[in-house]
């Protein structure tokens, strides 16, 4: 098999695009799908400061290395969740990737904005672990964003992700959910960053081939609570329709971006406030994460009073489900990555 720009021995293969790459090309490949989606969709000026949300993972550590290597100016943060031994690995592994390229990383602390560290949170609150984890996320890339002057985050999610994503809110009909899924969201008030995703067009398989062939130290292990997530067994599925025909999850992701979108776009507008408590962006009285913070509080209280004393916070979601939809974790590493003088099928 050839490259198919020079003629040489290919290393990759792309099913999806009918294509193969030696080593270098396969990266100027990768390189020029990211400068695709940022100028198609308006992700951020050449001279932009870009706040990259790091896990520890292939996805964010590759997206973070080709932007470094374009010229951005950026620097990652690091939402440390308080996760076991997990998240000690992936946040050394931040930490190493950003001294060996002189970049700042901020880290913060799930535990101390929250209360508790993810598995506590769960335990006293009983909400899914994902959806409280998201919920704090997405809450306190924002509040960074905004403390340290970026109007602009950037996320490792990869085609599969977004492919994934799709087909869980498709397959509930979500409709602020199919009217928010975009690789660019943009600021619709003050105190809120844009969010945009320079990956989803490369797939994970292309994402764990750009991290080998640049020799990224990334965490291999997902986060244990990725496993049995609903889009976990959304990703599975679609990787057997993959399997049988090649270009699947791209026609499906892309031919909703490019027909179906727009039908989605006006689903009932929000009025956006500010929360009474911490001041970051709500649709209620009190946004969501100021909600989860006192439910923890009130559960740890009430857990250290009697047992059987009616626990107050029971049940007391939030409201506002746009800020509070589960996601997970890009999925494990494909096995397929091997030296590249090897041809890999990549689909
Ligand atoms: S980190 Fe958090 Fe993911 Fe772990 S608890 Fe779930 S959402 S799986 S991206
Ligand atoms: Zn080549
Ligand atoms: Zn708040």
């Amino acid at each position: 098999m050839k490259c198919r720009k020079c003629g040489g021995a290919a290393a990759l293969e792309l099913r999806r695009h009918n294509a193969a790459f030696c080593s270098p090309h396969f990266l100027e490949f990768f390189t020029k799908q990211v400068a695709e989606a940022i100028h198609k969709h308006h992700m951020f000026a050449r001279d932009e400061p870009v706040l990259v949300a790091v896990s520890g993972g292939k996805d964010s550590l590759a997206l973070w290395d080709v932007l470094i290597n374009e010229g951005y100016r950026t620097a990652g943060l690091y939402l440390d969740l308080g996760i076991f031994d997990y998240s000690q690995e992936s946040k050394a592994r931040c930490e190493r990737f950003a001294t060996a390229r002189g970049q700042t990383l901020y880290v913060e602390r799930v535990a101390e904005a929250i209360g508790a560290p993810i598995p506590e949170v769960q335990r006293v609150t009983r909400r899914p672990t994902c959806s409280a984890c998201g919920l704090s996320k997405r809450y306190l890339m924002n509040r960074a964003a905004l403390a340290r002057g970026f109007a602009v985050v950037a996320t490792g999610h990869n085609l599969d992700d977004e492919a994934a994503t799709l087909f869980g809110s498709v397959l509930h009909w979500q409709m602020d959910a199919l009217s928010r899924q975009a690789p660019a969201l943009p600021s619709t008030h003050a105190k809120l960053a844009r969010r945009v995703k320079p990956l989803y067009r490369l797939s994970e398989l292309e994402t764990a081939a750009y991290a080998f062939l640049r020799k990224i130290d990334y965490i291999v292990e997902e986060c244990p609570f990725a496993k049995g997530a609903t889009s976990m067994a959304h990703k599975e599925l679609l990787n057997r329709l993959e399997e049988s025909s090649p270009g699947a999850k791209h026609n499906f992701l892309f031919g909703f971006l490019d027909k179906a979108r727009v039908a989605f776009e006006h689903v009932e507008p929000v009025t956006l406030q500010e929360c009474q408590a911490c001041g970051q962006v709500t649709t209620g009285e009190l946004c969501a994460f100021c909600k989860l913070a006192d439910q923890v509080r009130r559960s740890g209280r009430s857990s250290r009073t009697a047992r059987g004393i009616e626990e107050r916070s029971a049940g007391a979601g939030d409201t506002s489900g746009q800020e509070d939809r589960e996601r997970v974790m890009p999925g494990p590493p494909p096995r397929l990555v091997q030296a590249p003088s090897t041809t890999v099928s990549i689909e």
